[in-house]
């Protein structure tokens, strides 16, 4: 008998990626998408950002998604099931990256065209939690993805990343400049969390946020 309070959720979250999860499909075209079902929430941001890394944090796997040095690593839509198989109550979806120029132009078209399509137009999407490198805070290609989910209606949060790397005197600036650059933006979630795939900082805060997504959507789980 599980004996959790249903309320609380940053149990729900840590059980929640606690159990079973697997890969199950990677899109590469837009007509590649697998068919909608369960929830899903997004990971997307620059490339070499750490979305890879994140998901692999989230879910307690240290290769569930390939990471890599090198950016342009993830180059599909990759999807992955949460949960008991017949039960899977969500999807997190693994994106590739955006702004990085050393791959070809055709790629980049490619990948932004396949981006953008599921984005815009996927009902089962809840969230897009769009990472940012904690090191950097905004770059142009962060306020160009978060002006494509403003104009298409699409809930986002950002994530901070690689916080492990940032002095502890600058962590308080980095979230003020993010938090002032979401401002006015009518899709974006108040909240931005600060994380560390590295050091695990963070996560179970990551895990709650999306435990309380489900809740809120009337999700089992
Ligand atoms: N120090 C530190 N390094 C990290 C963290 N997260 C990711 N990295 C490193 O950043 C690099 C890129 O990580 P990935 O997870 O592959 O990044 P990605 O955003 O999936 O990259 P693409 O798939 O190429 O878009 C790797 O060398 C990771 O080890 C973190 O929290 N701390
Ligand atoms: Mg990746």
């Amino acid at each position: 008998m599980s004996t959790t309070d249903p309320d609380d959720l940053h149990e729900r979250g840590r059980k929640l990626f606690a159990g079973n999860c697997e890969f199950i499909w990677a899109a590469a075209k837009i007509d590649g998408l697998p068919p909608m079902g369960p929830t899903e929430v997004a990971f997307a941001g620059r490339s070499n950002v750490g979305k890879s890394s994140l998901l692999n944090a989230l879910t307690g796997r240290k290769a569930l998604a390939r990471t890599s040095n090198t950016p342009g690593r993830t180059q599909q839509l990759n999807f992955f099931t949460v949960g008991d198989p017949g039960s899977e109550p969500m999807r997190l979806v693994d994106m590739p990256g955006y702004g990085f120029a050393a791959v070809s132009k055709e790629k980049i078209s490619t990948w932004t065209q396949l981006m953008h399509a599921y984005l815009r137009g996927r009902a089962s999407l809840a969230r897009v939690f769009v990472l940012v490198d904690g090191r950097h805070g905004l770059k142009p290609p962060d306020t160009e993805m978060f002006d494509l989910l403003d104009s298409s209606a699409m809930s986002y949060q950002v994530v901070l990343t690689k916080k492990d790397e940032v002095k502890k005197s600058e962590i308080e600036a980095r979230l003020d400049g993010v938090r002032a650059g979401l401002a006015k933006r009518p899709a974006a979630h108040p909240d931005v969390l600060f994380t560390s795939s590295e050091t695990g900082e963070g996560i179970g805060e990551l895990r709650e946020g999306i435990a309380r997504l489900l809740k809120e959507r009337g999700v089992t789980f």
